[in-house]
């Protein structure tokens, strides 16, 4: 199963958090190609003011676990990073790793909605997610990751 991930961070020496986190994927990483974005400085979405720049990037790996055991090795990665458990909503993180999608299931529990809701209006994930697949179409979704992109632009 492809399954991609979203990394930010804008918490900390966001470079090397980032650079560290790419490794432990690659880890995780079992066969095939490995793909990962480059690293893009992006505004604050929807955080609280005064909130730093974030660092974002996005990875498609191959994994054979189910995408509920996967979602839970991302989150012991962003406890691993110094996150705390418990924390006021898109308040700076050292770590944020979200699933975006593993390859065409769709799924809906409270805890992991996939493909992830929340995509195709974030430029912070369109961009490095358009540079690695810029014709992936997901489940639900009328246009590729290019098109989504050239509709709400980069900013
Ligand atoms: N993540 C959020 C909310 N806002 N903005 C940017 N630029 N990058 C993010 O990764 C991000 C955000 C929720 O996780
Ligand atoms: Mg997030
Ligand atoms: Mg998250």
């Amino acid at each position: 199963m492809r399954a991609g991930i979203a990394l930010g961070s804008n918490l900390g020496d966001r470079n090397a958090i980032l650079t560290e986190a790419i490794g432990h994927l690659r880890d995780l990483h079992e066969e095939g190609e490995f793909l990962v974005s480059g690293l893009h400085e992006t505004w604050p979405m929807n955080c609280p003011p005064g909130s730093p720049l974030f660092l974002n990037a996005v990875v498609e790996l191959e994994t054979s676990l189910e995408p509920l055991i996967f979602f839970r090795q991302l989150q012991s990665l962003e406890m691993a990073s110094g996150r705390p458990e418990y924390r006021g909503i898109n308040e700076p993180r050292t770590l944020d790793l979200d699933l975006l999608y593993c390859d065409g299931i769709t799924l809906c529990l409270p805890e992991l909605e996939l493909p992830h809701p929340r995509i195709t209006e974030r430029s912070f994930v369109l961009v490095p997610l358009a540079e690695i697949r810029p014709d992936l179409q997901l489940p639900g979704w009328s246009y590729t990751c290019q098109d989504y992109l050239l509709r709400i632009g980069t900013k």
